[in-house]
């Protein structure tokens, strides 16, 4: 089979690298919109195996990306666990929240997370026939650290307060937190793979707020955790992680062989990724999503520097973090076409 995203997590080096972008699927997409209006509200797009299967593909019908990625969200986790998860127009997530009274006890076992996540693996059974042959099709989940802020805060948040406060000083119940995410985060993935998926990647987005020693606790050992059960299960399935922010820590990462790709975020020079990670590991990364949205006259230079320190490497180009719903898709199809021009 002819995957050029799969080939390069094992290894291999391509002078055009393989193109995906995180969020590729969004509101910077007039389909997308409309598609998000006939669901109702963004989980019952999530929950509508069709739906969900049709703006996964939007994107791959739009531009020609390596990869798909399973339309979800990292909170359908607790809301499977029996925390109750909405959205606010135009303010994002909210969910009952440790921090509003809600009771860790009450959770469901995490046995029972998969009658609530069926539609989500008929979604990715349905991209695994649908999706160009060319194309690898991504699982995901969110890791535990980032899942569990919004858990204990309810809600996004900016200096995760609730959220630390709750570790330092709750230290058991948080530690039993943790530990129910990591093991349904291992069920929601395994079945994924059962279903479909050829690699996995897990968002730790709000890794980089912590101290090195707390990232250690809970960030990179529940991430091994997750990374060496699925492997146990499905020995073949590459995995990439992204642990954003965690800076020079992300050489440890990198020298882990559980691991086939590493993520890095806008923050991270590609000249040390390309010396300090990319003998270890395939780096995926790291455009800054905010050039997307202006007339694209500065992409080109932001995009030639990643590929000369990055192409004689194994590489996937992708951005440094999400798009952002005012991306511009005519800068998508220059980026595209600029990276392919460059052989
Ligand atoms: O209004 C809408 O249509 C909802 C916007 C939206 C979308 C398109 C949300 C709400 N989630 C998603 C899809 C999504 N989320 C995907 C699949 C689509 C793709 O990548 O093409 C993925 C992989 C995620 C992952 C996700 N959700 C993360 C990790 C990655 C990251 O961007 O850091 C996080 C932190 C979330 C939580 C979440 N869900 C939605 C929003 C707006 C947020 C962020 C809230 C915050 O800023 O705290």
């Amino acid at each position: 089979m002819n995957k050029k995203l799969i080939a390069t997590l094992n290894g291999t080096t391509h002078t055009t690298p393989p193109i995906w972008l995180m969020r590729q699927a969004g509101r910077y997409l007039p389909e997308y919109r409309e598609t998000r209006k006939k669901a109702g509200g963004f989980l019952d797009l999530c929950y509508n195996s069709d739906l969900a299967t049709e703006v996964t593909l939007q994107p791959l019908r739009r531009f020609e990306l390596d990869a798909a990625i399973l339309f979800a969200d990292i909170l359908l986790v607790p809301d499977a666990l029996g925390m109750k998860v909405w959205f606010e127009e135009g303010e994002g997530p909210r969910l009952d929240g440790i921090s509003n009274g809600f009771n860790i006890n009450n959770l469901k076992s995490v046995s029972d997370i998969h009658e609530r996540l069926a539609p989500i693996y008929q979604t990715v059974k349905n991209l695994s026939s649908e999706i160009p042959k060319t194309s690898t099709l991504i699982g995901f989940a969110g890791a535990p650290w980032t899942v569990a802020t919004y858990m204990i805060a309810g809600k996004g948040s900016k200096d995760f307060s609730e959220s630390k406060a709750f570790m330092f000083q709750e230290e058991e119940k948080f530690n039993q937190l943790i530990n129910i995410i990591t093991l349904a985060t291992v069920e929601y993935l395994s079945a994924q793979i059962e279903a479909g998926a050829e690699v996995i990647k897990i968002f730790d987005s709000w890794a980089g707020v912590l101290s090195e020693r707390k990232m250690t606790a809970y960030v990179y050992d529940p991430i091994v955790k997750i990374a060496s059960e699925l492997k146990k299960r499905h020995e073949n399935i590459p995995i990439i992680v992204f642990p954003r922010g965690v800076g020079p820590s992300y050489k440890v990462f990198a020298k882990n062989e559980l691991f086939s790709g590493l993520a890095i975020d806008t923050s991270i020079p590609a000249a040390w990724a390309k010396k300090e990670l990319q003998n270890s590991i395939a780096v995926q990364g790291n455009l800054d999503p905010e050039l997307l949205p202006g007339d694209g006259s500065t992409l080109k230079e932001e995009v030639e520097n990643l590929l000369d320190n990055l192409r004689n490497g194994p590489y996937i180009f992708n951005l440094g973090h999400g798009i952002t719903p005012k991306a511009r898709p005519e800068n998508i199809q220059k980026l595209i076409d600029f990276i392919r021009s460059k052989n």
